[in-house]
């Protein structure tokens, strides 16, 4: 009986369920059980890498059940699905957040330590999923954990690339490029969902036709077509019963894929034809803040787009009649323009397809569409020439044109004779010799009806420039959405011991309300809190220590300043200016090796856009510097110059517990708004930067007396290069600067060659585009500054607390508040787990 085969088995008479239950003894049954049944190994040759795989699922069973109820729940209440847009998601590793988001990040530790197992090593077999590049795809993976955790029903919609952003080695100073084959082994959060596959059509022609009614219409004649699997990854909210989705579609050729040339015996052409369709979602482009303009990249965004649209259709039809109110259904925000030809093919969709009045489509397409611009840099913003896009996209070419000519049409009753404005604000651009370009910004401010920029000053800087025309047009459609990100990952999962002493000392609210940190103000004069302050710091230097001695065999000292820099290698972002200071440093000690100066450990990390001759250059020359300094005897050990290879969302969770000095050293008004520099704070690092993008923000928070401020403001640079801007006499009038320049041409670091770093030197002695050495000298002075602020341990370490406690603001649960109720329109829907 069943009585007897549980006394057999030792069963308790009341089993829990092994895929939901979350007591101790359940939850090792169910990983083991995972280890045996689902990979076929067992404690005796299990691999890291399948322990993390039976953790990993065991997890996700935990997930399913909220997952489910969250989808039922949006399909039964009808509700207004916030749909974010983006080519990139960059999530960093599920295990750990998805662990803390449930609630059993310290129950799971245990268990797996009562196993005898490495709770740490099993964390780090995940391989980081890079689906982005930087702050633009971090971002949009921040707003997706906000989301959840406040319950808005939302979806992440971009593509399952099956290679990342590469992994950067470097070798003899330089960056290699190694491709990320992160799907090898399998990918335990995904949930393939072959079912709700669509069909993508691309290239051929448009025909007109009369349809039954005897009207004239249009239809596309598509010349291939590929199939979109999408991909379910759950998004779980932090301690709410909410799962979202980041749903995520893979290429592949359609099921007929070419059957005709199979049959005729072309067998070589039909299998080249399904490469073909995969290669749609095979790579992610690694550019940042400068588009690729690669005919296989505007497929990629047309593929999700079309994809998404199609599915967001479906679910809107599953509950109501006609597509009238499909914006109420869906809030689409376009996260910068990669996906703005959404804005064509939802008129597409509606007008050709579904026979809807273009006029009454175009205000359900406006009323559907958000755009967040994320750069003022004009070399960045997308355009596509018209020959291209009209090869892939013949009918969007033609749909885009007509929203052209209505949109201008209106601006020219608006402002008659105004030519020189119509050409500024026209989508499309007459480049000379018949060679149109489609701007995608235009076209998306044209077809949204909110714009946003990401920081104040960015958004003050779009309206007065970048886009001055359309915020003439229409004031009433900019906002600010200043960024902010998730504390989840930023301070639980990455800095443990100081997310141990803030609950101690005032509960756990502040992971859903950041604005409880300020009640750590209290404890600024207690000197025992200080010290425990102070003492997580130097652990979680420690901890970095460690990690630089193992991975790049160099030995810093935990008392010198942890000075970093982490972020994409672009000159905008001034990672030269932070080398220049270096030697300057240095130079003062080849002149007087007796000179009494803090000690720092100067730490740099990020990748640059493999086709970036210049940012290549650059870290080629941090890690010039770093040889010559960290070898050189009159040094001794006072300066260290680090170059972390790969920096990436897993190594920047070790980094920013471990700064004390956060370099956000940007040219004003070049930096929409950044947001390492608000990891960076929160982590209790303060900051030395200019004011641009959210530093100004985040300098106004944390008090002007607890930041360190240098260089020319906004205003400042642009007024310097109306009147001529002319680097030289800054070299020519300051000798410190140009001995360190001189240093640098004169081989010095490169082994006597004196070509090696030419094109840094003369970009700067004759161009100087963002402005380095204008800044140069209220940065070293800065810098001067910094390093007495720090030999006052405790003056030091009340800043820092200033600086932690005071960055409520830049929760991105703040930034998607604002969102959902001023753009979307959207409230929280409870999640029930009662059947
Ligand atoms: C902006 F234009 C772009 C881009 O292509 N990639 C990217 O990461 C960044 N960004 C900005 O450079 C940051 O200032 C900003 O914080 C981030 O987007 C998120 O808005």
């Amino acid at each position: 009986t069943l009585a007897d085969g549980r006394e057999a088995l030792q069963c308790p008479t009341l089993v829990e369920d092994d895929r939901t239950g979350m007591s101790p003894e359940t939850l090792k049954r169910a990983f083991l059980d995972n280890l045996f049944y689902l990979q076929g190994v067992n404690r005796t040759n299990a691999s890291p890498y399948n322990y993390y795989v039976a953790l990993a699922y065991t997890v996700r069973d935990r997930l399913l059940r909220r997952f489910l109820k969250s989808t039922d729940t949006y399909k039964q209440e009808k509700v207004k699905l916030v749909c974010y847009f983006s080519a990139e998601f960059l999530m960093g590793r599920y295990l750990g957040n998805n662990l803390a988001n449930l609630g059993i990040y310290d129950l799971i530790k245990e268990m797996i330590e009562e196993l005898g197992l490495d709770f740490e090593e099993i964390i780090e077999q995940e391989p980081d999923p890079g689906l982005g590049n930087g702050g633009l795809g971090r971002l949009a993976a921040c707003f997706l954990d906000s989301l959840a955790s406040l319950e808005i029903p939302a979806i992440g919609y971009g593509i399952r690339y099956e290679f990342g952003i590469f992994h950067q080695m470097i070798q003899d100073g330089w960056q290699v490029e190694i491709p990320d084959n992160w799907l090898r082994f399998g990918n335990p959060w995904e949930l393939p969902r072959p079912d709700e596959s669509v069909e993508v059509k691309l290239g051929g022609r448009t025909e007109i036709y009369h349809d039954d009614k005897g009207q004239e219409r249009v239809q596309w004649l598509p010349e291939r077509r590929v199939l979109a699997i999408p991909h379910d990854t759950p998004v779980p909210g932090y301690k709410t019963n909410t799962v979202n989705a980041l749903r995520l579609w893979k290429a592949e050729a359609s099921e007929s894929f070419n059957f005709e040339a199979f049959n005729a015996g072309l067998y070589d052409q039909s299998v080249a034809e399904k490469m073909d369709a995969e290669t749609i979602s095979k790579v992610l482009y690694p550019n940042d803040n400068t588009p690729a303009g690669r005919e296989l990249r505007l497929a990629q965004q047309y593929f999700f787009v079309a994809a998404s649209l199609q599915d967001l259709i479906r679910i809107h039809l599953k509950s109501h009649k006609n597509l009238q109110n499909f914006h109420e259904t869906a809030a689409i925000q376009l996260n910068d323009t990669h996906p703005a030809i959404a804005i064509a093919e939802l008129m597409r969709l509606l007008v050709d397809e579904n026979g809807l009045e273009w006029s009454k489509a175009w205000a359900i397409t406006q009323k559907t569409f958000a755009y967040t611009n994320h750069t003022l840099l004009p070399e960045a913003l997308e355009r596509w020439s018209a020959d291209l896009l009209g090869k892939l996209l013949p009918r969007h070419l033609e749909i885009i044109y007509l929203i052209n000519h209505f949109f201008l049409e209106d601006v020219r009753t608006w402002f008659p004779d105004n030519e020189e404005l119509l050409g500024k604000l026209s989508i499309v651009e007459e480049a000379g010799w018949g060679n149109k370009q489609i701007r995608m910004a235009n076209l998306a401010c044209v077809g949204s009806h909110s714009i946003n920029g990401v920081a104040a000053l960015h958004t003050e800087l779009l309206q007065k420039d970048t886009l001055k025309e359309f915020a003439m047009l229409w004031p009433e459609k900019f906002y600010n959405k200043t960024n902010g990100v998730t504390p989840r990952r930023w301070i639980l999962l990455s800095n443990p011991q100081l997310s141990a002493l803030f609950t101690e000392k005032i509960g756990d609210d502040w992971l859903k309300d950041l604005k409880e940190l300020r009640k750590l103000e209290q404890y600024l004069d207690d000197p025992e809190f200080r010290q425990r302050w102070y003492e997580i710091k130097q652990a979680n230097k420690a901890d970095l220590a460690a990690y630089m001695l193992k991975t790049r065999n160099i030995e810093v000292d935990v008392n010198s300043i942890f000075d970093v820099q982490v972020k994409r290698i672009h000159e905008y972002k001034r990672q030269h200016l932070a080398v220049l200071h270096i030697i300057a440093l240095y130079n003062r000690i080849k002149q007087n090796p007796q000179i009494d100066i803090v000690p720092r450990t100067f730490i740099f990390g990020g990748k640059a856009a493999p086709g970036y001759f210049m940012a290549k250059l650059i870290i080629k020359l941090t890690n010039a510097v770093a040889e010559i300094v960290n070898k050189d005897p009159d040094v001794r050990g006072r300066l260290k110059v680090v170059f972390l290879p790969n920096f990436n969302v897993s190594l920047g969770q070790r980094i920013y517990p471990a700064a004390d000095l956060s370099e956000q050293i940007s040219t004003a008004g070049k930096e929409a708004s950044g947001t390492g520099n608000m990891k960076f704070a929160m982590n209790g690092s303060l900051t030395i930067g200019t004011l641009d993008g959210a530093n100004i923000e985040i300098r106004e928070e944390a008090g002007a007396e607890n930041f360190f401020l240098f260089g020319l403001t906004a205003g400042e640079v642009y007024a310097k290069k109306a009147h001529g801007y002319e680097p030289m006499s800054y070299y020519k009038n300051n000798r410190e600067l140009k001995g360190v320049i001189d240093r640098i041409k004169s081989g010095y670091f490169s082994h006597g060659d004196q070509e090696l770093f030419r094109p840094i030197v003369d970009s700067l002695l004759y161009d100087d585009q963002y402005m380095l050495l204008a800044d140069y000298q209220s940065y070293a002075d800065c810098q001067e500054q910094v390093s007495e602020a720090y030999r006052d341990r405790d003056k030091w370490t009340r800043m820092s607390i200033l600086n932690s406690v005071r960055m409520a603001k830049f929760s991105s649960d703040r930034t998607i508040w604002e969102y959902c109720q001023e753009i979307w329109k959207v409230n929280p829907v409870k999640i029930s787990l009662e059947d």
